[in-house]
């Protein structure tokens, strides 16, 4: 059985996960795969513990154990996901196809869970009278002007960012799990609106929705 070691806190207003946890989370269960999750305490990361280190050399989570092997990085996890069971297939066949979704998957990691979302997220996890609301803001405003005209761009007539749902679209169920806590108003993104409430119906967000507690 896999294990995943992410980071998940229990608050008032719902179960905040890590954004890069909960990508792999997304893809172990659309595989339909087995596994538990053991949860690495966020100060141990944020001091970079030797018993992080020793699992990831970056000292970050998340990553994942399968007997006695180790694997980090929630990018490389899925590909090898994705790999192990063929069925379900989250790249396409074409290689061509295939390069956009990781050109994809890489600005949403790259460009949003990297950049904008971690200023809107990080604060949720701290005591309200400590969180920073300009920066908050800043994150905000980043989305609407680079991310969600990108994301509008990239559908086109879509459901999905490259058609049928893959791997590109992943990353992008955690800036649906942030913005469901966040409360983000998404009237003026209609399209990106209507694509994370169609990714929030999939069967996999119920194990990265906040609603849902640790499971
Ligand atoms: N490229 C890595 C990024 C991992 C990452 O940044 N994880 C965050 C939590 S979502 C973390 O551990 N941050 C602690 C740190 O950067 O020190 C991945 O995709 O797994």
């Amino acid at each position: 059985m896999i294990t995943l070691y992410t980071m998940e806190r229990e608050y008032p207003y719902g179960t905040l996960r890590s954004t890069n946890g909960s990508k792999v989370k997304i893809v172990l269960e659309e595989k339909g795969l087995a596994y538990r999750c053991d949860y690495v305490r966020p100060s141990d990361v944020w001091k970079k513990v030797p018993e992080v280190l020793a699992k990831h050399p970056l000292g970050k989570v998340p990553w994942i154990q399968e007997d006695d092997f180790t694997l980090y990085d929630s990018t490389v996890i899925n590909e090898y996901l994705n790999e192990k069971v063929p069925e379900h297939p989250l790249l396409p066949e074409n290689v061509l196809s295939r390069a956009r979704v990781r050109a994809l998957e890489n600005y949403a990691d790259e460009g949003v869970l990297s950049k904008y979302l971690p200023m809107i997220w990080m604060p949720w996890w701290v005591p309200e009278e400590q969180r920073d609301l300009d920066q908050m803001q800043r994150g905000r405003d980043g989305l609407r002007a680079q991310v969600f005209p990108f994301i509008t761009e990239a559908l086109g007539e879509h459901d999905y960012l490259c058609g049928d749902f893959t791997l590109a679209d992943v990353p992008m169920m955690t800036l649906a799990m942030v913005l469901q806590v966040d409360g983000m108003s998404m009237e003026e993104y209609p399209k990106v609106g209507a694509y994370l409430g169609r990714l929030r119906l999939r069967d996999s967000y119920a194990s990265i929705n906040p609603d849902r507690g640790r499971t």
